[in-house]
């Protein structure tokens, strides 16, 4: 199973006994709990550890570095000042993400500064327990587009190739409840292969519902609430937000259509995951289709 690395710095085993108008109520063991389920859900094991002391911080980093294929951080303090910490997650060649639980730019001047966001894909900070689930999303999507430019590599046959970005996208990610593919033929939409409830919507005229809007107007579409918006053809009465990315090479080929059943699912790592996969899918098809 794919393991990521969850690790925190000084002081987080404190969590949940002071300052908790900063840092919460809960502790670290809860923590750490949440976060092996929620990356469990998406069949990857997370590992979590803490320390006080840089060395045995850089000591794991480097024990773990042919074992994971991910790292979440909260460096806590370290964050903003130590080389020795930023060289070890350098060094160790996984995707990292930086997370901090609160915002560090509203608090005192000398937490604004981080020494390791540049050697990290990303630094997610404010959010409490989000800022891990989201630092935990961040990594699933750096390794899903790896995954599908892989497979596109291998020169597959395009319905193939068509249905592992499905696959790959509803395997990691468990918010993706329908993930299908379109394809554009004519003036219509016609799903080509999708995991989730069936649908009613098999076949959508560019240019209507949300689905056709993407295409039409060539560009994501993100709905946080489909209820509050006029396009959407319901199918599912549970669907509650959805992401629509257009897969656009030297024609439009179709897109990548997502539904989730929680609101406001979808964030800017979703759209970026999908606009990635999407490109690396149009560049495979200008190749593959005549
Ligand atoms: O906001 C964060 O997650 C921090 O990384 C936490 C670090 C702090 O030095 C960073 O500037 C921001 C420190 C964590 C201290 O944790 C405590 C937890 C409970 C009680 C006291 C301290």
């Amino acid at each position: 199973m794919r393991r990521l690395l969850i690790v925190h710095g000084p002081n987080l085993n404190l969590l949940g006994e002071r300052q908790p108008e900063i840092y919460g109520r809960a502790t670290l063991a809860e923590l750490d709990e949440e976060l092996r389920q929620f990356t469990a859900k998406s069949h990857a094991e997370a590992l979590c550890f803490q320390s006080n002391h840089e060395g045995a911080l850089i000591d794991f980093l480097h024990e773990q570095r042919r074992e994971a294929c991910g790292l979440v951080i909260n460096p806590g303090a370290l964050t903003h000042y130590s080389y020795a910490l930023r060289d070890a997650i350098a060094a160790i060649n996984l995707p990292a993400v930086e997370v901090h639980l609160s915002d560090i730019h509203q608090r005192e001047p000398f937490r604004r500064q981080s020494v390791v966001s540049e050697v990290c894909l990303e630094q997610i900070a404010g959010l409490g327990w989000d800022s891990y689930r989201r630092g935990v999303e961040v990594i699933l999507g750096h390794l899903a587009v790896q995954e599908l430019r892989y497979v596109l590599q291998e020169r597959p046959e395009v319905d193939h190739a068509y249905r592992s970005c499905v696959r790959i996208l509803k395997r990691d990610f468990p918010k993706y409840d329908w993930t299908g593919i379109y394809l554009v033929e004519g003036n219509e939409l016609v799903l080509h292969n999708y995991i989730g409830a069936p649908t009613p919507h098999a076949r959508i005229p560019v240019g209507q519902g949300i689905c056709g809007a993407a295409v039409a107007e060539a560009q994501t579409i993100i709905v946080p609430d489909v209820h509050a918006d006029a396009r959407y053809l319901a199918c599912s009465l549970e669907t509650k937000s959805e992401i629509v990315v257009p897969i656009r090479g030297q024609r439009m080929y179709g897109e990548i259509d997502i539904d989730s059943h929680t609101r406001d699912a979808f964030w800017q790592n979703d759209r970026k995951i999908l606009e990635e996969m999407a490109g690396n899918l149009a560049r495979y098809l200008d190749l593959s289709v005549s």
